[in-house]
């Protein structure tokens, strides 16, 4: 059974928009599992360790704003190749540039309201969980259905 696991989040804007139950239900549909959730409103301090690696872009401080405005989804998913799977259901950072059917490529027009995160690599994906999740909070549990999904 695979176990990699990547972190996903629900941005704001999708949370206003009413999203999260479809978007919550392509990643079930595709047969991941969801290990770790929770409703919050991020911290600045979380969003800049989170968003770290952009601390020097222009559009640093409007992203931060962003991120920080209202609630978003923090999760955890589990499953065969779910980091690069993962980027490729959300698609490209610029919705527009997004392929259609992608959720960013459905949902969004902007690159500043782009709709959820997904880390981008496995090392990414192991820090974005640390920073968002204490161990007991993250769920070890089977699926009956796993044969189902897996060979
Ligand atoms: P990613 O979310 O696809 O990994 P990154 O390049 O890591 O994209 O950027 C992080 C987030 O910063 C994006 O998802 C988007 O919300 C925001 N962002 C990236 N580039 C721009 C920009 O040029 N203008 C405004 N916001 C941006
Ligand atoms: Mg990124």
């Amino acid at each position: 059974m695979e176990r990699e696991r990547t972190f996903i989040m629900i941005k704001p804007d999708a949370v206003q928009r009413g999203l999260i139950g479809e978007i919550i239900n392509r990643f079930v549909k595709k047969g991941y599992k969801l290990i770790a959730m929770k409703l919050m409103q991020i911290p600045r301090s979380l969003a800049e360790q989170h968003y770290a690696e952009h601390k020097d872009k222009p559009f640093f401080e409007s992203l931060i704003q962003y991120i920080t405005s209202a609630p978003v989804v923090a999760m955890v998913w589990e499953g065969k190749e779910i980091v690069a799977t993962a980027r490729v259901m959300i698609g490209a950072t610029d919705p527009l540039k997004a392929a259609p059917g992608s959720i960013r490529g459905t949902y969004g027009v902007d690159l500043g309201r782009n709709v959820i995160h997904a880390s981008d690599s496995k090392e990414s994906a192991k820090r974005e969980i640390e920073l968002f999740f204490k161990p007991e909070e993250i769920l070890t549990y089977s699926l009956t259905l796993e044969n189902w999904l897996y060979e």
